[in-house]
């Protein structure tokens, strides 16, 4: 079937609204964060002769899990008469996680990638009640083990001294991470920080800016304080004093390209004029 709409160039009106409601009508692209599909007709008996594919596409960081709520297909050794497919991908020569048919219910099945293909065919006669399935997008914790949650990377800091890294160093970073660092003494002190190893994606050759992976400095505990600096490939950032008490380290890396990374130290100082002094754990500092 196939519908056909022209207009000319002058007097519109407000159109028409088609409504796909056939019983035999199935498969379709789904690309909504969860969604039902079902045999054609559930919970009637499917027709024979079905041919249905639903191309679950989630975001981009995303896993598919499909949980089926009923199951009911004409069984047979194999599979081979009427059965539901389902692929890791969108085609079905991407990886098979299995053929279903009968009145157990398949396993809840999830994916390595945002795709799921969803394969039902039926041959010409005995039916069932067909199949009902939900899916829904999971994120994908394994590829963007930190852009959900920043779980490995969001730190507070309040010893007078200290190391950081970045996730994972001195392995590669994660793609599509942004981490905090908030250094955060007693008042009184100021922080003296250096790194020690940087080892980033490189600028944009095009803009020459910092613009897939970097590191940036701020004077104070949010990226609305004054941007000390924001450094990415080899290059070495010079070692920085904070104005007061605070310093805030934000790591962000785009989707592709990562490198080792970078580590960091810190130091609370006590600055007189411009003569400042590492402190010891036991002194207080003179606000
Ligand atoms: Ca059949
Ligand atoms: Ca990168």
């Amino acid at each position: 079937m196939s519908i056909i709409f022209h207009s000319d160039r002058h007097v519109a009106y407000r159109g028409f609204n088609v409504y796909l409601s056939s019983p035999d009508m199935c498969g379709g692209v789904l690309t909504g964060l969860s969604g039902v599909i079902s045999s054609p007709g559930y919970p009637q008996e499917y027709s024979n002769n079905a041919d249905c594919s639903w191309a679950i596409h989630v975001s981009n960081t995303s896993v598919v899990t499909l949980a089926f709520l009923d199951f009911q297909l004409e069984n047979n050794e194999g599979c081979n008469f009427d059965f539901v497919a389902l692929f890791d991908g969108p085609t079905v020569t991407h990886r098979h996680l299995g053929k279903y048919c009968g009145a157990d219910k398949p396993p809840n099945i999830v994916t390595t990638s945002n795709q799921l293909l969803v394969v039902f065919k039926s041959d010409f006669n005995i039916g069932g009640r067909g199949f009902k399935a939900y899916y829904y997008s999971v994120f994908d914790l394994i590829n963007y083990p930190c852009f959900w949650c920043n779980c490995e990377c969001q730190q507070v800091l309040s010893a007078v001294s200290g190391n950081f890294s970045s996730p994972h160093f001195p392995s590669v970073y994660p793609n599509n991470i942004n981490c905090h660092w908030s250094i955060t003494l007693a008042a009184g002190y100021r922080i003296k920080l250096f790194f020690p190893v940087m080892d980033m994606e490189d600028r944009n050759s095009l803009s020459d800016e910092c613009d897939y992976d970097s590191v940036a400095v701020y004077d104070g505990d949010s990226q609305t304080d004054t941007l000390l600096g924001r450094w990415c490939g080899r290059e070495h950032p010079p070692s920085l004093i904070s104005k007061a008490n605070k310093l805030l380290v934000v790591l962000s890396t785009d989707r592709n390209e990562a490198h080792r990374g970078f580590s960091a130290s810190y130091l609370g100082v006590i600055c007189v004029s411009h003569l400042c002094l590492v402190s010891i754990n036991t002194v207080t500092p003179d606000p």
